[in-house]
């Protein structure tokens, strides 16, 4: 008997989550066998999330897509057959050719996904370059958080927030719209030191009791899409007690006599508690935890700009930390997306230079069924898409699937995995899975960088994005020398980008350690001197916000649906992650599991009342869909509020997912989605 040869290799976690852990990759006679966390690193350290420590089960699956294959059935039949990469490169090159000779080359519209968010071979990554040459349409990538970006940029003029990590420093959190334990799992032993060992106060604020609410120390369980209410009911109680940090607001602020005048006055306590359907005095006792003036870092993510109003909840939002002067503090501010705080060379990465003739239209990731059904001038003719799983993961369920059987639309997909969308490609290409390329990492939430060395061969004849580029740029007789580097030039021309928050980091230096820190120094704040904005402060009041139609001074947009009323049966319906998931992925494998099929909460007396019990089946519609549930009876959730996880394959659930139920509309800003802003009817499924 030989032991076995054992070693480890560092990598990083490819998957769209603040966390951006580095692995450990342990192997065995060269094999990878095992995850685990890296206990260097100090955002990660030693454990890993219970999905992803399984993440190698999913390479290795036995339905893993492992040949390029072409569609033989009807569109989203699923009958696919084999062919090789040269027949399937081909016939992609003659696509496109036709695509741009008799529409246009915007009728090509490149479509990626959170999949995987590296850097090379993810959503911002790598095949930018070469769609950039096509002169195809620009995909926006704004299904996630760009409505919150676009409206902290009009008072901070960035989202770039604390360091999540000086959260240990506060003396109030409030884990604002954010399912900490469950989503964003790493920063959570910061939150708990802050709590046990600085006696910090932690409070939720969430319509639904999560597993992050039940931690904390107060819960308040607003009305959905009435966050910006409930901050003007605060600061105009921090008003009226004369709470607020005047010096900091005449020094670091402009237009808050304005705002506090026309906008806060109006919104008293009860008011306030009247629209996010909440005892007042939880209001006044918020406002009286914020008045002893802790330093206070607030968590914010999701959960309060997927709605109508969402962009101007998040404008709204960070006013309160204005208020009271807590950016200036450690352990005091807001942390949104560390993002903006540097910066890689995305202009060395994607070539936008490379477009002929300038600019090309850009096509929201949010409304894909528009950009199928309606877009004109051209129409979308070829879809290339990679990371990404729309039928499971986009509003507008029905209307996308629409879209993707249209019999003259050319899609490409790359995936890992037979998914709802995968069906109605026209050739499915394998792509390679984390062990098995390079990539770079950074993370929304934390102040590190990672480096993701390939440790496998590829599975079957699976590609890295990359080199599927490659080959189609090749195919395509494109010359231009960029669009054949190699994935280590990528990560250096990326890494190369002047920023001095990057300037020690180097391929070199990431691939000893695995992984480093951002220059700056701890505690991290960000607007202590100044803010990015046109005045250099804090900006209550802001002319760009008005010429782009959003009003002068923040102030509160109602949901679309969340708070209108309807039959006795109709609920306002939250969908969230799950713990189980990652936005869809791992869907795959939840499938049979008894806990498997989508599941919607509602309180017990709002069952009672519609006589549905825990456990039975049904059926939840408005005008736009509809879609299976297995009832919980739960007091997590408000009366008159529903909740539903996100991510389930709507493949093993007779075919229909809560996407079914979600408009295909924009937020305020950024045509941001509204995925926690709609209002269904639940009754018993026949
Ligand atoms: N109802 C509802 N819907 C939502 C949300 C919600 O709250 N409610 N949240 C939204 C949010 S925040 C997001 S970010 C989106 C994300 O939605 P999507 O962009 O669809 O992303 P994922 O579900 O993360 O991954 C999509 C696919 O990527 C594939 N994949 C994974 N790794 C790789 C890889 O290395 N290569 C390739 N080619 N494929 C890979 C997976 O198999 C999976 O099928 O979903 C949104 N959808
Ligand atoms: N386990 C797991 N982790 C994930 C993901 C996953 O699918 N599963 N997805 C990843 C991705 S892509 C993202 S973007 C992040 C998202 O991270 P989060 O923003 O934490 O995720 P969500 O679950 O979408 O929303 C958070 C909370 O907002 C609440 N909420 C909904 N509407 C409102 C509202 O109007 N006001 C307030 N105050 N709260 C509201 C929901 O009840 C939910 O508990 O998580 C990432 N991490
Ligand atoms: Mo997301």
């Amino acid at each position: 008997m030989t032991d076995k040869a054992m070693s480890a290799a560092i990598g990083a976690c490819p998957l769209d989550c603040p966390d951006g852990c580095s692995w450990i990759v342990e192997l065995e006679d060269g094999q990878p066998k095992k995850l685990r966390g890296n206990p260097d690193h100090p955002f990660t350290g030693k454990t890993l999330c219970a999905k992803t420590l399984k993440y190698l089960d999913e390479v290795n699956h036995p339905e893993r897509l492992l040949y390029p294959m072409r569609r033989v059935g009807a569109k989203g039949s699923g009958a696919f057959e084999r062919i090789s990469w040269d027949e399937a490169i081909d016939e992609i090159a003659g696509k496109l050719q036709s695509a741009i000779d008799d529409f246009g080359s915007e009728a090509i519209l490149p479509y990626a996904g959170t999949g995987t968010v590296g850097l090379i071979q993810g959503m911002l990554g790598g095949g930018k370059r070469l769609f950039h040459a096509l002169g195809a349409s620009r995909h926006n990538p704004n299904i996630c958080s760009m409505a919150g970006h676009a409206g902290m940029k009009y008072t901070m003029g960035s989202a770039a927030g604390m360091d999540p990590e000086d959260l240990t420093e506060s003396k109030l959190i409030l884990l604002w719209a954010t399912n900490t334990v469950e989503t964003n799992q790493h920063l959570w032993p910061f939150i708990r030191k802050a709590q046990k060992e600085n006696n910090a106060k932690v409070v939720s604020i969430d319509p639904i009791r999560t597993e992050t609410a039940k931690r904390a120390d107060f819960h308040l369980p607003l009305h959905p899409g009435t966050d910006g209410a409930l901050v003007l009911g605060l600061i105009h109680q921090l008003v009226r007690t004369d709470a607020v940090n005047a010096d900091y607001l005449g020094r670091m602020t402009v237009g808050w006599e304005g705002f506090r005048d026309t906008v806060v006055k109006e919104f008293s306590v009860e008011k306030a508690a009247e629209v996010c359907r909440l005892p007042a005095d939880d209001i006044r006792k918020l406002a009286a935890w914020i008045a002893e003036s802790p330093p206070m870092g607030i968590k914010t993510a999701m959960g309060l700009q997927q709605h109508r109003g969402g962009g101007q909840a998040a404008r709204v939002l960070s006013c309160l930390p204005a208020v009271m002067g807590s950016f200036e503090r450690p352990g005091g501010g807001m942390v949104y997306s560390t993002g903006p705080t540097y910066k890689f060379n995305y202009d060395a990465l994607c070539r936008p230079d490379l477009q002929p003739g300038g600019p090309r239209r850009e096509l929201a990731m949010t409304r894909l069924g528009r950009s199928l059904l309606e877009t004109d001038d051209p129409p979308v003719k070829f879809l290339f898409l990679w990371g990404a799983n729309p039928v499971a993961s986009n509003p507008g369920q029905g209307r996308v699937r629409k879209g993707l059987a249209r019999e003259d639309l050319f899609t490409v997909v790359i995936e890992n995995f037979r998914t709802d969308t995968a069906d109605y490609a026209d050739i499915i290409l394998p792509g390679t899975m984390q062990t098995e390329h390079a990539d770079l990492h950074d993370s929304f939430s934390h102040m590190y960088i990672q480096w993701n060395e390939p440790v496998a061969e590829p599975r079957g004849e699976c590609l890295p994005h990359t080199e599927i580029f490659r080959r189609v740029a090749a195919a395509m007789n494109l010359s231009e020398p960029a669009l054949f580097a190699d994935d280590e030039t990528i990560a250096r021309e990326l890494l190369d980008s002047g920023h001095p928050a990057m300037s020690p980091i180097s391929l070199e230096s990431l691939k000893e350690r695995g992984w480093a820190r951002l220059n700056y120094e701890r505690p991290f704040l960000p607007f202590v001197r100044s803010f990015p904005t046109a005045s250099g402060k804090f900006e209550f009041e802001s002319a760009a916000a008005e010429a782009d139609g959003h009003g002068r001074f923040p102030h509160f947009v109602p949901p679309r649906e969340a708070l209108k009323s309807g039959p006795k049966n109709s609920f306002a319906l939250v969908t969230s992650a799950s713990k189980r998931m990652l936005n869809s992925i791992y869907g795959n494998r939840n499938r049979n599991a008894a806990a498997g099929s989508i599941t919607i909460s509602i309180h017990p007396g709002d069952a009672d009342r519609l006589s549905l019990s825990d456990g039975s089946k049904v059926r939840v519609f408005n005008q736009r869909g509809e879609y299976r549930a297995v009832l919980i009876c739960d007091d997590k959730v408000q009366p008159g509020v529903a909740h539903t996880p996100k991510g389930y394959w709507p493949r093993f659930n007779g075919g229909a997912s809560a996407n079914a139920v979600v408009a295909e509309d924009s937020a305020d800003m950024a045509d941001g989605p509204m995925f926690k802003d709609i209002r269904v009817e639940i009754e018993a499924a026949s």
